[in-house]
């Protein structure tokens, strides 16, 4: 399509839903106030300051517990349909079970979700996005299969409490860093380090927990609440460095997501032949009595496939990848690393962003959109998280390339044939990004943390969004300007 001054502008398909994301921990601050207990990222910001960068913590973040109508205002803003934001635990349970419901954080929530209803802003709610309460990660957390009865409870109890209105449900955010970087690594909280094992537990308990909530909604909410519920994977795509790489970078690809997709969207369910195989063998030569991937009854591999309504994707960046069979030495020798045997990297030459492990590489999402629809029968898509970091202030220069380019070979996957139905832009503000603290900023709006408002700002890429939305459209020349008044 050519508009008036000859560009070539690309038509998004009307039913195509527009969204932000956030999460309770990176947005919410009130750490501790009206009745909220603690969670594994009070506990971790709290006891170990510095493994934040800056030693910031959660504990005010954009102060969206008090800024909530501000928030709202910039929905109306940018003209979203709907808003994707998720809730705190330990601050609607603060016991972590149902025998205590905490008023206040209830209506923190209701107050959230009914005014962004007044403006038809549709909320879709994730119900883990990685803040386990204290209690429960003392008892083991994701590695205990009781969690499986703990996370039934709360959903059930979300269900019924903001059912009646919330359409979208997301069980849990990006399995893959709950489990092999809380639980493999230093890099998420519960920081724990035990590679080869705690990640799988955390897997298997994780998987069995979403699908048990998955056909309690299924069973239970869906015929008078009527909603979708499903998980969101984080997938970055894995490209072979050279020919001879493709098995290498399959079997990253396995490991990396296919360790929840393939359970829930293949058609044979369970992990990945591969991953089982792999760490089988391993496990053997280590000198193991059984495989450190747990196995999955029959009856639970039936309970998890298919449990999903829709493939929720979250998808930033793309790596090489080659074989490395000498990782031995590099980690510990039981280890998930040592277990696929290959190593991966960015290429120098692809553009940066403000975040170092984030290079912009559109024709990345292409092939991840491509092979999820030839691998899993192409499942309908939400792009439940996309976007990058920029160190730019309101002139995101950067940042309104990204959307530009991945939106663009977004649509290419569309006239493909992919099924994409909602895209999600991370992040609506600045937040608090994990071990980056306040330093990596994803924000379509700057959030300044000098001031005791927490004041946002619309930068350039802000208005990008704004006008995309407004017009249904792409023009990779719309120039956004970032001087101008925003207006509702
Ligand atoms: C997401 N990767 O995590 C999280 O869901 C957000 O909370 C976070 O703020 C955002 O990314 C930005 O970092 C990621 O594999 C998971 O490249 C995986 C990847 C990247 C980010």
């Amino acid at each position: 399509k050519i508009d008036n001054s000859g560009h070539e502008v690309r038509r998004f398909p009307d039913s195509l839903l527009f969204g932000t994301a956030t999460a309770s921990y990176q947005v919410e601050g009130a750490w501790n106030e009206d009745g909220k207990s603690e969670n594994i990222w009070d506990r971790l910001t709290h006891t170990q300051p510095c493994l934040v960068k800056n030693c910031d913590t959660g504990d005010i973040a954009d102060n969206s517990y008090y800024n909530y109508r501000r928030d709202v205002e910039m929905m109306r803003e940018l003209g979203l349909d709907f808003y994707r934001f998720s809730l705190s635990w330990s601050r609607v349970l603060p016991t972590s079970f149902p025998d205590q419901i905490n008023e206040a954080g209830v209506n923190y929530y209701n107050n959230l979700i009914n005014e962004m209803l007044k403006y038809n802003i549709q909320p879709m709610i994730t119900l883990y996005h990685w803040d386990l309460p204290q209690k429960l990660q003392e008892l083991g957390g994701w590695a205990n299969p009781h969690i499986v009865d703990w996370f039934s409870d709360y959903s059930r109890v979300m269900f019924e409490l903001f059912g009646d209105r919330v359409k979208y449900w997301f069980t849990i955010n990006e399995p893959r860093e709950v489990c092999y970087q809380g639980y493999a690594g230093q890099s998420m909280a519960p920081a724990y380090n035990i590679s080869g094992m705690a990640e799988y537990l955390c897997a298997k308990n994780l998987l069995v927990a979403h699908a048990k909530v998955y056909h309690m909604y299924n069973e239970e909410y869906r015929p008078t609440q009527g909603g979708l519920v499903g998980i969101v994977l984080s997938a970055s795509w894995f490209e072979p460095e050279n020919e001879g790489d493709e098995e290498a970078a399959e079997e990253l690809r396995q490991f990396e997501w296919g360790s929840f997709a393939h359970p829930i969207f293949s058609e044979s369910g369970d992990f990945p032949p591969v991953m089982k195989e792999k760490i089988a063998a391993k496990s053997a030569a280590q000198g193991f009595l059984r495989s450190r991937l747990p196995e999955f009854t029959s009856e639970e591999i039936d309970l998890i496939k298919g449990s999903s309504d829709f493939f929720g994707l979250n998808h930033y960046t793309t790596n090489l990848v080659y074989r490395n069979d000498t990782v031995n030495g590099m980690y510990s020798s039981v280890s998930y690393y040592d277990d696929i045997e290959v190593g991966f990297y960015q290429s120098t030459e692809w553009p940066e962003t403000g975040a170092t492990w984030l290079k912009m590489v559109p024709w990345g999402f292409y092939k991840l959109l491509t092979k999820i629809r030839e691998d899993y029968n192409n499942p309908p898509v939400f792009i439940t998280e996309n976007g990058c970091a920029s160190r730019e202030g309101l002139d995101d220069d950067t940042r309104v390339t990204y959307y530009k380019s991945y939106l663009d070979v977004m649509l290419d996957a569309i006239e493909d044939g992919s099924d994409v139905r909602v895209y999600t832009a991370w992040s609506l503000m600045d937040n608090f990004e994990w071990l980056e603290g306040y330093y990596d900023r994803f924000g379509l709006y700057e959030v300044d943390y000098e001031s005791s408002e927490r004041t946002r700002t619309p930068r350039k890429s802000a208005f990008l969004y704004k006008e995309i939305l407004r017009t249904r459209t792409l023009d990779m020349h719309f120039e956004p300007d970032a001087t101008l008044p925003m207006t509702i």
